[in-house]
């Protein structure tokens, strides 16, 4: 008679991606961290040196769903009979679903694909479940995580089992962006405002973070302020900030790519005032570090000075050589150009520029509530 077999170690699992379950699982949870911070940082980068931040963001995703093959295995006998379900099993679906969800819709925009559901397109979906996949995920870790030991990250054919995994999923992720290159830039945004021969034209959908929509400011009487840590404070008319413009007969200008968090972008011939030349005229005060520019509506985001000075208080766009004013909607009079930066950082509206010692942490919470005064909704 031969001995009886050993148990099989988990049972169902193919040898080949026999994983500990801990390390499985801790792995996991690694994925959907690096995504979610990837994925948060990803929003605040414009400039291609941040493209590294995009490339962890796709490996994550792709290893993300390669390590849910080992824990379905492992966890598909206990799903599929009732009576072994707990509090805990509802959570590990959802994360499930969740995952495939949000893998789903950013492979699909990412590729290219067209879709507008309750007007949110498949890149704010992409988000919007990334969030709840987060929070499923750490409803999950709650009721179920057990601390890894030592053992669940030993031996040498677990590791080389787990690199190839990894490896795998950093070998697909250059395979889906070559074929989306020709669709969008690296942060994801697809081009708009752009005729077929490439030339730009100044057609765009205005786009507010919230819903900020002031009343039009009249440019025979807006003014834009610049205050703060400077030794002459200035109130300026269009006509005065135009003739600031370093004495010359041209304002100044810029090419730059409006990129919007949201999933387009934008690149525009902008014309306006340089920060630097406005800020030479009310002269900066000794120890002043940042720039804070501010709409009409509340809404502010502010820059280290150094970065502020090379932005543009933009007033027009240039196409086909000819200056087109800043339209209501695209935040006319004056908006805030800041080469690099995501669109939400592109104050419209503009009516004053504030010289700090220190930055404003209160920005974030800014553009969020700055469309529920009474100037934000249009009053
Ligand atoms: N005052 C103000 N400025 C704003 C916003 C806003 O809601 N309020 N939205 C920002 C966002 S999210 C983007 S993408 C750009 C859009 O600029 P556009 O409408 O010219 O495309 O403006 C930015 N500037
Ligand atoms: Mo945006």
């Amino acid at each position: 008679m031969p001995p009886p077999l050993p148990p099989p170690l988990h049972p169902g699992t193919h040898p080949a991606i026999r994983l500990a379950p801990r390390l499985t699982d801790w792995t996991l949870a690694l994925c959907v961290g690096i995504a979610f911070a990837t994925g948060l940082a990803g929003n605040l980068t414009g400039r291609s040196g941040g493209q590294w931040v995009f490339v962890l963001h796709g490996i994550a995703g792709f290893a993300l769903v390669l390590f849910v093959v080992p824990k379905l295995r492992r966890v598909l006998p206990r799903l599929l009979h009732r009576s072994r379900w707990d509090r805990a099993t509802a959570f590990g679906l959802a994360a499930t679903v969740a995952v495939l969800l949000v893998v789903g819709t950013g492979n699909a925009w990412a590729g290219g694909a067209v879709l507008d559901l309750v007007g949110f397109n498949l890149l704010n979906w992409h988000i919007t479940l990334g969030f709840a996949l987060v929070t499923v995920v750490s409803a999950h870790m709650i009721a179920r995580a057990k601390p890894l030991r030592r053992r669940d990250l030993s031996g040498r054919r677990q590791a080389l089992r787990w690199l190839g995994i990894v490896g795998l999923g950093a070998a697909v992720w250059p395979v889906q962006a070559a074929g989306g290159a020709s669709t969008h830039r690296f942060t994801g945004s697809r081009p708009l405002g752009m005729n077929p021969d490439g030339t730009p034209n100044t057609d765009w959908p205005p786009t507010s973070w919230v819903a900020d929509a002031p009343r039009p400011l009249d440019p025979a009487t807006w003014r834009l302020v610049v205050t703060g840590h400077v030794v002459t404070p200035l109130a300026l008319s269009f006509d005065d900030l135009a003739a600031i413009t370093a004495g010359t007969a041209v304002m100044d200008e810029c090419a730059a790519t409006l990129d919007c968090t949201g999933g387009f972008a934008t690149t525009q011939q902008w014309r306006g005032t340089r920060v630097g030349t406005l800020l030479d005229h009310a002269a900066v005060r000794p120890g002043a570090g940042w720039v804070r520019f501010r709409a009409v509506t509340g809404y502010r985001w502010c820059l280290p000075l150094t970065e502020a000075r090379d932005a543009l208080i933009a007033t027009h766009t240039v196409a086909q050589g000819e200056a087109v004013p800043l339209s209501h909607g695209h935040g006319g009079p004056a908006r805030l150009v800041a080469p690099g930066r995501r669109g939400f950082q592109w104050v419209k509206w503009l009516v004053a520029v504030e010289v700090l010692t220190t930055p404003d942490l209160a920005e974030a919470l800014a553009i969020h509530t700055s469309s529920f005064t009474p100037t934000g909704r249009g009053e």
